[in-house]
């Protein structure tokens, strides 16, 4: 069959001409979903073009994604990643996945084995927000959830990415082989620490020895992770396969923008993904909040708001000033003033560079695909900054106004009447408040209560709003 592995694609498209054989699977990722693609994948594709490196990374799906998985292999592990400017398009073809896995086709036991080789230096992580099997709140480890509760009986035939860590850490340990580093890319605040402390209690509750030897073993760098990947669509396949000169199922098309800033504390060695932008840091974590509460929080707040007010994508919000200039407003006036940041940021110039990013037509980012998940994104987006201007007393109007954007989103029916496909691992309990209350004002402490996502209460928020 024809592919990008065996057909002489199109002039201007920048292929992998470094020798791909000399890579080895020293990275394992879990998630190969859309963001990964055009962000890690290109990252270190682009370390091995510019430098002589040995860094391959293993593909592995735990949930959903098998015909990708599929399709990978049927092409080399070769795919492509379109970024999209506003006026022009760059393609590229990615060679740095060496190998692919998913439970599904190849068993539980050959995902753990591969992680347990002895060159893996890496198990890296976009597995999404609910993945981390922790309370939205707390960032602790949620053991009420049904499965985390199947793999601390099953260890060895594990579901969640925490128990294929954990198992493949007991693997190595009893093997005598070094750890692995755990690097979390997902969008969660202080990533790396939310993932050590799930592992931990997980691996605690599992054999407190083995708990003691990750702790003392594993590291879990933080990460700061940007560029819009929206999820690919018929379209964007449809225009890669022309830019290409061949299909590629695993095609991904992104903006030009990426970011990322790794805290750098890796207990086996890392590629130099500096070399290819990236930045290494000794404390990520004001970077992240920045990240997640000025272009997270504001895509959130355009998500629910730009979807109840009718427009399909981000991009389409932007043709709006007034959505344009609350969105603006919304980071100065209340994601800043809870941000404290090294010397030198311009956060006013951070704040038009994301208006302009969300403003690219070329990206159609759809406002349905932000408000997934509101139950998981809403405390980390807006959640520190409610707290910080109700310890400061300070104005809350455009958090309040987003978070009642969430509110009337998940009631499940929008202006016109027509339904809204609520998509939230919290969506019964949502379901079942917003059935109770309607549209009736009581929804609002109802929603407020649910200590998983606020945990500030709901008196004090009236409280502070009266004054
Ligand atoms: P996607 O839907 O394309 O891929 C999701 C991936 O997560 C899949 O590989 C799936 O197998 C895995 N997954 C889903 N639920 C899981 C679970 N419970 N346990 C383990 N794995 C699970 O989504 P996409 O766009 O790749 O985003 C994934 C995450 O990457 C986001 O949630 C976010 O944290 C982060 N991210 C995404 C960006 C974007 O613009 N798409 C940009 C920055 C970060
Ligand atoms: C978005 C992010 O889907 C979402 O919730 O807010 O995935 C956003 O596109 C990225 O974080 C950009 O880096």
């Amino acid at each position: 069959m024809k592919s990008i592995a065996n057909t002489k694609l199109n002039d201007g498209v920048n292929t992998p001409l470094y020798p791909r054989n000399q890579l080895k699977s020293r990275i394992v990722h879990l998630g190969f979903g859309a963001f990964h693609r055009a962000h890690q994948g290109l990252f270190t594709d682009e370390v091995a073009k510019k430098s002589d490196s040995d860094w391959g990374i293993c593909e592995v799906n735990l949930f959903g994604g098998e015909d990708l998985i599929k399709s990978l292999r049927e092409q080399d592990h070769l795919y492509s990643v379109a970024e999209k400017g506003a006026t022009s398009t760059e393609i590229k073809v990615i060679g740095a996945v060496t190998e692919s896995l998913h439970p599904n086709l190849d068993g539980i036991q050959a995902v753990i084995e591969k992680m347990a080789e002895p060159q893996v230096a890496i198990v890296s992580m976009t597995i999404t927000e609910k993945g981390y099997c922790a309370d939205p709140a707390t960032g602790l480890l949620d053991k009420h959830n049904p499965l985390v509760i199947a793999d601390l009986e099953n260890p060895t035939t594990p579901k969640t990415a925490l128990g294929y860590i954990v198992q493949a850490l007991k693997v190595r340990r009893e093997r005598g082989l070094p750890p692995f580093t755990v690097m979390s890319c997902d969008n969660v605040q202080e990533n790396g620490h939310v993932a050590k402390a799930a592992i931990l209690e997980f691996a605690r509750l599992l054999d407190s020895e083995l708990g003691s030897w990750i702790e003392a073993n594993v590291t879990f760098p933080c990460t700061m992770v940007d560029r819009i990947v929206p999820a690919a669509t018929p379209e964007t396949l449809t225009e890669i396969t022309e830019l290409l000169g061949v299909e590629d199922p695993c095609g991904i098309a992104c903006e030009p923008f990426r970011q990322w800033v790794i805290e750098d504390n890796f207990v086996a060695s890392r590629p130099n993904w500096d070399v290819a932008g990236a930045e290494f840091v000794a404390d990520v974590v004001p970077y992240e909040e920045m990240k997640l509460r000025m272009l997270n929080g504001s895509h959130s707040f355009l998500a629910y708001l730009g979807y109840l007010g009718g427009y399909a994508h981000i991009s389409d919000t932007m043709t709006d000033p007034g959505y344009r200039k609350a969105a603006f407003d919304m980071m100065m006036q209340a994601q800043v003033p809870s941000l404290t940041m090294p010397e030198g940021t311009n956060l006013e110039a951070y704040a038009k560079l994301l208006i302009d990013r969300f403003t690219n037509p070329s990206l159609k980012h759809k406002t349905w695909q932000i408000a997934m998940d509101g139950s998981q994104k809403i405390p980390q987006r807006m959640g520190g900054s409610l707290k910080y201007h109700l310890e400061n007393g300070s104005d809350f109007k455009w958090l309040a106004a987003g978070i009642a954007g969430w509110m009337r989103y998940v009631a499940a029916q929008d202006e016109q009447g027509n339904a809204i496909d609520v998509r939230d691992p919290m969506s019964e309990t949502l379901k079942q408040i917003c059935d109770q209350h309607g549209l009736n004002v009581s929804v609002v402490p109802a929603l407020l209560s649910l200590e998983a996502i606020f945990l500030v209460s709901w008196d004090r928020i009236l409280l502070l709003s009266m004054r």
